[in-house]
Formats: structure tokens, sequence, C-alpha cells
């Protein structure tokens, strides 16, 4: 069997990468939806772990109030309905009931409030980044462009034979773990939205229009997310796929990406057989 000196260079590479991951102390990390999911993905950023303290935070005070309204609820049903409480009362106010259920949901709100806020101005508050990557939302799939790493830009299209289903690329998007990425995204032709779960993103790709967000990935490994905004027939089929690698598999990555990738014209969506470029 003759295999060509690039499946035989891809195949080794595969092989050293598999090699380097068992080195390195076994499985890398991942994020994907798994089967009966009901909870969030679990966290790779930590955006998302305070999403996720402060998703928690919030059941505990639902659920509290929820029962509290609920016990209210089956004393009125047992000890005044009107078998046992034939003569009702006559009260219609009570001053510091009155006040105590404005001014408790009052506080409860700004309880809440706190947190949010903070949360908020952690995601909107891009801190100074060691990368930026430019997401294109095209009809029907995404492309990435590395414009401080000598400009190239690849797409990346959902791979029918790939794993998982539905949500693997053939291209992934790839960063260095422990580094802030900047996300810089735009829509080509109509609005997407770049959403990766577990980094706790999803940020609206609108056409003429550039929206910022930022992630630092604390562990290596997949990460897998969707287009999160209706954009059409395939809405469903233009996956998000990033890889967090190592500084050094980042490094090496970016050579060869630049080699790969130099021969894409500048308009991708034109080379493949979109509208041409304006
Ligand atoms: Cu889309």
């Amino acid at each position: 069997m003759k295999m060509s000196s690039g499946l035989m260079g891809r195949r080794l590479l595969g092989l050293a990468v598999a090699g380097m991951a068992l080195v390195s102390g076994g499985a890398a990390f991942g994020a994907q939806p798994k089967p009966w999911e009901v909870t969030l993905q679990e966290a790779a950023t930590p955006v998302m772990e305070n999403i996720i303290s402060f998703h928690n935070l919030l059941l505990v005070i639902i659920t509290l109030i929820t029962l509290f309204v609920l016990a209210l609820l089956v004393i009125v049903v047992v000890k005044f309905n009107a078998k046992s409480n034939p003569v009702p009362s006559r009260t219609t106010h009570h001053t510091l009931i009155e006040v105590a259920w404005t001014l408790i949901p009052v506080l409860i709100l700004v309880g809440i409030a706190v947190p949010s806020f903070r949360l908020l101005f952690q995601q909107l508050d891009v801190p100074k980044a060691d990368l930026t990557v430019k997401v294109t939302g095209k009809q029907w799939y995404w492309s990435y462009a590395y414009p401080d790493n000598g400009k190239f830009e690849f797409d990346s299209l959902m791979a029918q034979d790939k794993q998982p289903r539905l949500l693997g690329v053939d291209n992934e998007m790839v960063v260095p773990v422990n580094k802030v990425i900047r996300v810089q995204t735009t829509g080509a032709d109509v609005i997407h939205a770049f959403a990766v779960p577990s980094f706790g993103i999803k940020i609206d790709s609108i056409p003429g229009r550039l929206n910022e967000t930022w992630f630092k990935a604390t562990k290596t490994g997949m990460y897998y997310g969707q287009c999160s905004e209706l954009c059409g027939k395939d809405h469903a089929f233009m996956p998000i796929a990033v890889k967090v690698v190592s500084d050094q598999e980042f490094a090496a990555w970016l050579e060869a990406a630049k080699k790969k990738y130099a021969t894409n014209p500048a308009n991708t969506y034109a080379s493949a057989g979109g509208q041409a470029a304006q």
C-alpha cells in the first residue's frame, strides 16, 4: 500500500499529536452537549464559571421563593376555606405586612442585581487581548481570520464524516490556552450568532457591523458551539469548533496554516461559490 507523502505526513502528525496528548497526562478537556443533559455545559473560561455560579445562586433564590409561595397557598386552602373558616375576618389593611412585602422583594432584587451587573461588566469589558480572531458568519459556514498573524483566512464547514455528529468541522478555529482571545464578528449575508456555551459567549454576527467579545480558555481541548440566530435553511448545519492548544502547538499550527491557506483568495465567500465580491 502506497500513501501519498501528504497523507503520510498528516498521519505521522496525528500520531505525534496523540503521543503528546498521552505524555502530557491523558485526556484533554472538551465540551459538547451530552444526551439528556439538563445542566449547563462544563465551564472552560472564568466568565462561564461565573455564569454557572450566578445561575446556581438564582436557582436557590427562585426555589426558596417558590416554596414560600406554595406554603402560603397551602395555608390559605387548608385554613381559610368556607368550611373551616365560615366567618371571614374583615381586616383589609396591615401596615407592617404591606411594608414587608414591598421591601423584602426590593432587597432580593437588589441582591440579585449586584452579582448580575458584575458579571455583565466582566463579559462586556474586553481585557487587553493576546490574540484577535475575526469570525465571519456566512450562509452556511464560518470563516476565521487571524489579522495579527499573517492575515490569513479560512473557511470552516460542517464535516459529514466527523464526530460529534452535526458539530465536527473540517477546519477548526485554533487558539492558545490561557490567553485572552478577542473575537470580532460580522455577517457576510444575514445575521448569524457566534456561540460557544462552555466559553460563555454568544454574540450576533451582523452584516455591516463589527461586534466584539472575548474569552480565555483555561483548559486545552475541543469545544463546540452552533450558530444561534436563525439564518436560513442550513442554520442548523454551521457548527463552531474551537480547538484550544498549548502555546507551542499554536505556534506550529500558525506556521502550517499560513502556508496551507496562503492560496485562499481574500474573499473566500466568492471562492466558495457564493456571490461575487462587491
Ligand atoms: Cu447562521
